[in-house]
């Protein structure tokens, strides 16, 4: 997958791409990205990217002139084109899966109150928020959404661990435990220490249901409707 992500801030951005399973994911050739610095297309001397907004009110807004020339300069109108923004439609597991079979997205991250809609009227795709509360940071969001993303490409993280978390089935994980046996005086799930993987299972499958109930009652609803259905 080619990400490209056009940023006033490129070191945060950056800094990701260098690290953890997203640095190996370059290493192997499975993304590739490129940041791109939309202050690197403002003209004026003082490469201004923001300004007031018309019909006034508090902050700033990014201009559209260096945004619509950054992103000509990397396929804006024919490559997917997401902006992150807490006005945009909620980011949830199907999007994710839709989102990872592209071949190449472009993420516009913006800061201040926004950017110009005719911006988002000429270019974007996607508006996406990744939950009800309002980031300062454009990067951050962009980042979530990438993360979620990448890693179910194909090559990047084992199937058997996609396939047992959160969200794919529609409830939560269930607990886990590694050694040592005893941590501050706490043992582990007798059923965990006892190799029987039948029992582990169903503990397992006890557990997550429980934990839904408790955190997400909204999820176990839904998960007891489909279950439901299917018998
Ligand atoms: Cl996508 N961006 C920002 N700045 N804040 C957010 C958000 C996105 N989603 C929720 N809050």
């Amino acid at each position: 997958m080619n990400l490209t992500i056009l940023t006033l801030f490129p070191e945060p951005v950056e800094a990701y791409f260098a690290s953890s399973i997203m640095a190996k994911a370059v290493a192997r050739g499975l993304v590739t990205y490129r940041c791109v610095n939309i202050r690197d297309f403002a003209v004026d001397v003082h490469r201004t990217c923001d300004d007031a907004p018309y019909g006034g009110g508090a902050g700033m807004v990014l201009k559209p002139g260096p945004l619509a020339a950054a992103l000509d300069s990397v396929g804006g109108d024919r490559i997917r084109t997401i902006y992150p923004t807490p006005s945009g439609r909620p980011f949830r597991a199907p999007l994710v899966h839709e989102l990872a079979a592209e071949k190449e997205l472009i993420l516009v991250c913006g800061r201040y109150e926004g950017i110009d809609q005719r911006i988002i009227d000429r270019y974007v795709d996607d508006e996406i928020s990744i939950g009800d509360y309002v980031l300062s940071s454009g990067e951050l969001a962009a980042l979530v959404i990438i993360d979620a993303v990448y890693r179910r490409i194909n090559g990047v993280i084992t199937a058997e661990s996609l396939d047992e978390e959160s969200f794919e089935d529609g409830l939560l994980e269930y607990p886990h435990y590694t050694r040592p046996e005893t941590f501050a005086s706490v043992g582990v799930p007798e059923v965990l220490l006892s190799g029987h993987h039948e029992q582990i299972r169903a503990w397992r499958m006890e557990q997550r249901i429980a934990k839904t109930r408790q955190m997400r009652p909204d999820l176990y609803q839904a998960w007891l409707a489909q279950r439901d259905d299917k018998e």
